[in-house]
């Protein structure tokens, strides 16, 4: 993997537009951190992205949660991302046949693809999804153009996760094979090593985001297991994904300020800095 190279370097080698811009808003901002703003409320997402917009690089929403969704969720969050530089991943977790998961993606009532920069899938549907998603967000009019990449859900940080072998095995397969759209993986660490049966494509840059980051808790009652920032990007994450442990902070502001500090020295302890 490309880990142990800075920000500002995989910005100036990566192929994908999208990715280069990813690690252009960390360096400018000196944050690897998304906040997964899971709040149920329009004003309470928008509150949270303004208040938290200068320390994060991403802001993740489960945008299917607000009891109010509207175009006026869509016109903030598309505001407030470019008051303060920070780019949407919606966690649809899109996990169907083609056909459908093109719709869900492109139409529909939550309209994903025109505010959302970031999208994820499983690969449990086989190699179709990817393709599909791919092949909706290259189509020569598709309005976003370059502006959007997809994370293939590799595995996940809950307990008795059945993403595991030849599941993330396949993750790397159908990243490398679509990898003018498949930024990289939400996993718990790098992938390069995995047994994949696609060659590692020379230059190869996957972007890591590992979910499951907090500071004062080890999980929840529900199975959610934690690990800290420290652990995180040691096992190669390259942005650290928050949401309760700053979200539900006594003090949010402050929260993700610890956190965009501690995932930075973690970042700059890794690559030598
Ligand atoms: O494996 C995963 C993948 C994801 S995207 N485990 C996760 O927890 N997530 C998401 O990350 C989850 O849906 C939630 O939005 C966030 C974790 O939230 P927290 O409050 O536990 O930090």
């Amino acid at each position: 993997s490309k880990s142990h190279l800075t920000y500002s370097a995989r910005a100036t080698t990566h192929a994908n537009p999208l990715a280069r811009r990813l690690f252009e808003v960390a360096e400018a901002k000196q944050s690897n951190v998304t906040v997964s703003a899971d709040v149920t409320t329009t004003q309470e997402l928008l509150d949270l992205a303004d208040r938290l917009g200068p320390y994060i690089a991403v802001i993740k929403t489960h945008i299917d949660i607000l009891s109010d969704f509207s175009e006026e969720t869509i016109t903030g969050l598309k505001s407030l991302a470019a008051k303060h530089n920070f780019l949407i991943f919606e966690d649809r977790k899109f996990i169907d046949i083609g056909n459908t998961v093109q719709k869900q993606y492109h139409q529909g009532t939550l309209r994903i693809s025109e505010w959302s920069h970031i999208i994820n899938c499983s690969v449990l549907p086989g190699e179709g999804i990817v393709e599909a998603l791919a092949q909706t967000a290259q189509a020569p009019d598709f309005p976003y153009g370059s502006d959007r990449g997809l994370l293939i859900l590799a595995e996940m940080t809950s307990k008795g996760s059945l993403a595991t072998g030849a599941y993330t095995s396949a993750s790397v397969d159908y990243a490398r094979k679509y990898q003018s759209f498949v930024l990289g993986f939400v996993s718990t660490r790098a992938l390069g090593e995995v047994e994949s049966s696609v060659a590692p494509v020379k230059g190869e840059d996957f972007v890591v985001f590992t979910t499951g980051v907090n500071l004062s808790s080890k999980g929840d009652k529900l199975g959610q297991q934690y690990q800290t920032p420290q652990s995180a990007i040691g096992r190669g994450a390259d942005f650290i994904i928050a949401g309760r442990g700053i979200y539900a902070a006594p003090d949010p502001v402050e929260a993700a300020k610890q956190y965009q500090q501690q995932g930075w020295e973690a970042y700059l302890a890794r690559v030598g800095g």
